[in-house]
């Protein structure tokens, strides 16, 4: 399992997010990641926006949605207005519609969307992350996919369709099978070609 948290993005309900590069990341790491997991999903547009107030799984990760758009989340977002990825103080969280920056368009999804209340998801059937690269990846049990080598973007769908998600970026890949994973699968593939 991966261990090292980098960073989070919470998108809108298109599902499209970028992959983090420039950082900066928690405790100074550098990137880029190697793995994401779907932590959030959510098919409500109003509640796009809510980045803050919430209680968070991880000691790094300070800023986690709690349902509602409200000041907290305004006033979060007034604080990170005019950074870029890669600036210090850069918070991945306050990019609202992706785009490596927090400028007018994130600042107006908070206050279009305001008082906004809603519920997340974590039911994984159906997920799958959408790569630039080609590739489609279902995320395991715990909800992370290896990030494949070159991409620079992709979009979360559940049954097909585009859906909002709270996404965080771990610096190690998910561990390759073990080696008796391998031999059953090398068995599987003799069974197969015989
Ligand atoms: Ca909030
Ligand atoms: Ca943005």
């Amino acid at each position: 399992m991966p261990e090292t948290l980098l960073c989070a993005l919470k998108g809108c309900a298109d599902g499209y997010f970028y992959i983090p590069t420039l950082g900066p990341f928690f405790n100074g790491e550098p990137g880029p990641p190697k793995s994401l997991k779907i932590e959030l999903l959510f098919d409500n547009p109003k509640l796009a926006g809510d980045q803050t107030g919430g209680t968070s799984p991880y000691p790094e990760l300070a800023n986690y949605p709690d349902g509602k758009v409200d000041l907290k989340d305004y006033n979060w977002m007034q604080y990170q207005y005019g950074k870029n990825e890669g600036m210090v103080g850069w918070d991945y969280m306050s990019d609202v519609v992706p785009d490596r920056k927090c400028d007018l368009k994130d600042l107006n999804t908070v206050a279009n969307n305001y008082g906004g209340v809603g519920s997340y998801s974590n039911d994984l059937s159906g997920v799958t992350v959408h790569f630039d690269t080609g590739e489609t990846e279902t995320p395991n049990g715990d909800g992370f996919v290896n990030i494949p080598d070159g991409a620079t973007e992709f979009h979360v769908k559940k049954n097909g369709s585009p859906i909002g998600a709270m996404v965080t970026f771990w610096k190690e890949p998910l561990a390759p099978p073990s080696a008796a994973a391998k031999k059953m699968l090398g068995d599987g593939l003799t069974w197969v070609m015989m």
